[in-house]
Formats: structure tokens, C-alpha cells, sequence
């Protein structure tokens, strides 16, 4: 009976090794901790009360361009509670055009912006980290082709 039991526990524990990696959202292509974003403009979930969308204010084009998220509550109250920080680089050629880690500048409507320079063609990155009283809470990539 012992042996039957912890046979079983030995499989379900083996089974959630094996599903965890594989049911998280997956990471980044480069292998980094940010989670690949779907596309802009739809809701991700922010920690446990809160959401955000992100979207260039304008369709990109080579130049100047700005990324703006706001976040909300669950119940679709604006929030301005978190510091967002924002990095663009190029994923196939990292390093050469990174804008290095900048803040998001809070509109006075409440969104959060931040001007990114798209210096050439190609594959694009921009990485967002969110933090709340100086703790991340959450880190996600956005890769696009210009
Ligand atoms: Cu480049």
C-alpha cells in the first residue's frame, strides 16, 4: 500500500516538473526572464488587481516613435501606482542600437510614455519591466518587424 502511494505521488510529482516549464508563458527567444507579449492593444494581466496595454501611438516607421502603456485595475480604474521602464534594442545585432534601460514619463492623462528611437529595419525589441514600490512585478517583451 505505502509503495503504491508513493509511487503515485512520485508521478504526480514528476508530472508537475513537467508541466510547469511548459504551462508558464513562454520566454523570450533570446532565453531572457521577459515573457513575450502578444500583440498591442490587448489587456495583460499585471500582477493579481491590475492589467496594462501598450501600443506605439502611431503605426512605426524608421525614426521617432513612442510606446505608451497605461495600466488599470481590474475594474478599469487608471493606475498610476507603478514605474515602467522600457528597452529597445535590435535582437539580431543586441547592443548596437539599445536605448539602455529608460523610465516611462507619466502624461497627464495618466499613460505612461516613452520616445524610442528605430534607427534601422528589421527586428525590433522593446522590453518592459514594471515595478511597485521599487519590486518588479512584471517583465515582458514585445518583438515587431519594422
Ligand atoms: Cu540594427
Amino acid at each position: 500500500m505505502r509503495k503504491v502511494l508513493s509511487g503515485a505521488l512520485f508521478t504526480l510529482s514528476l508530472g508537475l516538473a513537467l508541466s510547469g516549464p511548459l504551462s508558464a508563458t513562454p520566454p523570450a527567444a533570446n532565453g531572457s526572464e521577459f515573457a513575450t507579449l502578444t500583440k498591442p492593444g490587448t489587456k495583460v494581466p499585471l500582477g493579481k488587481e491590475h492589467y496594462f496595454t501598450y501600443g506605439f501611438t502611431q503605426a512605426p516607421k524608421l525614426g521617432n516613435a513612442v510606446m505608451r502603456v497605461e495600466v488599470f485595475t481590474q475594474d478599469g480604474k487608471r493606475d498610476r501606482s507603478f514605474a515602467v521602464f522600457g528597452d529597445a534594442d535590435m535582437p539580431s545585432m543586441r547592443g548596437a542600437h539599445s536605448s539602455g534601460r529608460k523610465a516611462f514619463a507619466l502624461s497627464n492623462k495618466g499613460a505612461y510614455l516613452l520616445p524610442v528611437q528605430l534607427v534601422m529595419p528589421g527586428d525590433w525589441e522593446i522590453r518592459f519591466t514594471f515595478e511597485k514600490n521599487g519590486a518588479s512585478v512584471f517583465r515582458g517583451a514585445y518583438l515587431f518587424d519594422l
